[in-house]
């Protein structure tokens, strides 16, 4: 049909309940994968059509979620006593050596008007600490409890390392197999992310972890205007330098992220791609820069930091931010004016 906004509200009307019905035709079938093929029809009729009436596919996804969740208490009852599963040794990437001088300040639960008049007003990164800590995700969220409750859930993923490279694309597979493949895998380079903005809509039950800074009433909008995104993936994976239009809290969950931020200031010295798709993201690659061909990287003032579980990085709208992850990492933005 195209691409996907310019295809009519009653054509993914119709592309959901094909869904649907498709979905209903596979649980009628007595074959031991149709419950499986059917969620990934719900969650295809989710990703890519439009509301139906009485949330129809959310409910469909709730029952097949609970019979395949018997399914699989059934089978570690069978298998109680076979050997651990091997565990994947991955080497550690490289820590970034960091500069105190140009270190992103910190904050313990500062007052809504300390941080609107020194950060908010003024623009200035900051992090800060203790204001998320109550959120369930920091306790309950790993691997394992990702797997548990998301993993024959099929999503959108970015495959490659960075979105800036040639061989970058992006793929649709379940959370178990994105696990699998990109986050245990033997093979380090194989980099994936499951960076996505709808994540916490089509999974209920992750959205229940998770809250929405105090920090947003500052906003002009509303809640129902903020925008949340996940972003998972194994150690390594790059955001490259990119600036938002909005304000951004970016929470760490799970693992440790290296975060570098450059003001809008900077910009001329950081070479923004001409044309119009990638005009906010840099050509630089900031940990390694071609200084030959980007001579004036070199002058640009930036700050850098690393961010951990409970960490919540205030990143003003237009700054420029890279981003790094040190670890298995699962962070969630939330983007608000
Ligand atoms: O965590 C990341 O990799 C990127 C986050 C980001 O760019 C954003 O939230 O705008």
């Amino acid at each position: 049909m195209g691409p996907w906004r310019e295809v009519r509200g009653t054509w993914r009307k119709a592309f959901a309940w094909g869904c649907l019905l498709r979905a209903l035709g596979l649980c009628c079938q007595d074959t031991q994968g149709g419950p499986l093929q059917a969620l990934r029809q719900c969650d295809l009729g989710l990703l890519l059509g439009a509301p139906l009436p009485g949330d129809a596919l959310q409910r469909v996804v709730g029952l097949l979620q609970r019979h395949l969740h018997g399914l699989e208490v059934d089978k570690e009852k069978e298998e109680e006593g076979a050997p651990p599963p091997k565990k994947i040794q991955r080497e550690f990437p490289v820590r970034p050596a960091m500069k105190s001088e140009a270190s992103i300040p910190y904050l313990l639960c500062p007052s809504l008007e300390h941080f609107r008049d020194h950060y908010l007003v003024p623009q200035k990164p900051l992090v800060l600490e203790g204001i998320v800590s109550h959120w369930p995700c920091m306790k309950k969220w790993s691997v394992a409890y990702l797997r548990q409750v998301a993993g024959s859930r099929t999503v959108p993923v970015e495959l490659g390392s960075r979105y800036t490279d040639q061989e970058w694309s992006q793929a649709l597979m379940t959370v178990g197999e994105f696990i699998d493949r990109y986050v245990e895998n033997e093979f380090p380079d194989h980099t994936g992310y499951l960076a996505q903005h709808q994540l916490f809509e089509q999974i209920p039950e992750l959205k229940a972890d998770i809250g929405v800074p105090d920090y947003c009433c500052l906003g002009k909008g509303d809640e129902d205007d903020i925008t949340v995104n996940a972003w998972f993936g194994p150690a390594g994976t790059v955001s490259p330098l990119h600036h938002d239009p909005q304000h951004n809290f970016l929470v760490q969950v799970m693992g440790q992220k290296y975060i570098r931020l450059y003001s809008p200031q900077q910009s001329e010295r950081l070479y923004p791609h001409e044309g119009h798709l990638l005009h906010n993201t840099s050509q630089v690659d900031v940990e390694d820069p071609d200084l030959e061909t980007f001579p004036q990287f070199q002058a640009a003032a930036f700050q850098e930091g690393l961010l951990g579980p409970g960490q919540v990085l205030f990143i003003p709208a237009g700054h420029w931010h890279y981003v790094r992850a040190l670890d298995t990492s699962f962070s969630v933005s939330f983007w608000w004016s």
